[in-house]
């Protein structure tokens, strides 16, 4: 059983291209155009890294300081949008037979801009609920490729980096075959008078262990309650929302983002989420309507809410 389980995947491991990485970001819902080279230190390709003693792990290979700051408060609602090819609603975001967790670490700036050393602490994590993988739920519809997490609402004024990562997991009962796809994104965040730092202590430059049975593992096994990699989420961290599931003041609804930067797509934020939105405006491409859709049934100005099928509508130019 499971050798055949390993025939079938080593003849997919030839698709060499069907990775991921990040290309924007949202706070409350609000576009912050596209990021790469911007505020986002995105790598030339969406290949992953293999190496784990690699200082490449700490934020991918192109680890080089922007001008660009995304501008954010503490507690806001962030979406990080993965994408393969392109950010267009018909990208795959990543191959299907890619699975695994997903996390995001932040890191004080003025400590190391390049993120060096102990710095960083983890803020967020979804490894599996039951059997059902993070990355799975991020990939598939209605998600399709949006991370939501919550800026610590304690965090302190300053510059951080945002390291979200990926751990693709279906080659990994070989070692050194999980694929980590980090990406860092730079944020400018105001803080309340009384904010607190970030305690970092984790170390990307070795920090994972190639032999980690997190990560050498047998994904065909039947994993259940897989344990996430690194360390515990922060104390101080915004409590923790599987991807995929709604609540916690975030708007998920974003699902769906253009080619085209078109900067003016300025969506009108539903600070409250889904649930009670049938009152509020749903952003560019977002979904509008369907088959059981509790959140925003109105489009921003030069949009429609247009049915694609019985269970979704979209609001389209
Ligand atoms: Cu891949």
């Amino acid at each position: 059983m499971r050798f055949s389980n390993f025939i079938a995947v080593a003849s997919f491991s030839s698709i060499a291209t069907a990775h991921t990485r990040i290309g924007k970001v949202w706070v409350n819902a609000i576009d912050q155009g596209d990021g790469a080279g911007v505020y986002i230190r995105q790598p030339p390709t969406n290949n992953p890294l293999l190496d784990v003693t690699s200082t490449d792990m700490i934020c991918n290979v192109n680890n080089n300081p922007l001008s660009g700051y995304v501008n954010a408060k503490s507690g806001d609602t962030i979406t990080l949008q993965w994408f393969k090819e392109n950010m267009d609603p018909s990208d795959i975001v990543i191959d299907a037979s890619h699975v695994g967790p997903v996390t995001v670490y932040m890191a004080d700036m003025s400590l190391s801009a390049t993120g060096q050393g102990a710095i960083w602490t983890k803020v967020y994590q979804d490894g599996q609920v039951g059997s059902s993988w993070a990355l799975t739920r991020l990939r598939e519809d209605p998600v399709h490729g949006k991370q939501v997490f919550t800026i610590p609402p304690k965090l302190k004024t300053g510059t951080y980096l945002v390291r979200a990562e990926i751990i693709a997991l279906h080659e990994a009962y070989d070692v050194g075959k999980a694929q980590f796809y980090p990406s860092c994104s730079q944020f400018k965040i105001t803080g309340p008078s009384d904010g607190v730092a970030l305690p970092g202590g984790f170390n990307f430059a070795g920090g994972y262990s190639a032999t980690d049975p997190s990560i050498h593992i047998d994904v065909y096994a039947g994993v259940t309650n897989y344990k996430v990699p690194g360390p515990a989420v922060w104390s101080n961290a915004a409590p923790v929302i599987p991807i995929g599931q709604s609540g916690g003041g975030t708007n998920p609804t974003t699902f769906r983002t253009s080619t085209t930067k078109s900067a003016t797509t300025v969506a009108v934020p539903t600070t409250t989420g889904g649930g009670s939105g049938s009152g509020c405006v749903a952003d560019q491409f977002a979904q509008c309507g369907g088959s059981g859709w509790t959140g925003c049934t109105k489009c921003p100005s030069g949009t429609t809410c247009q049915a694609q099928n019985q269970w979704y509508s979209q609001c389209l130019p």
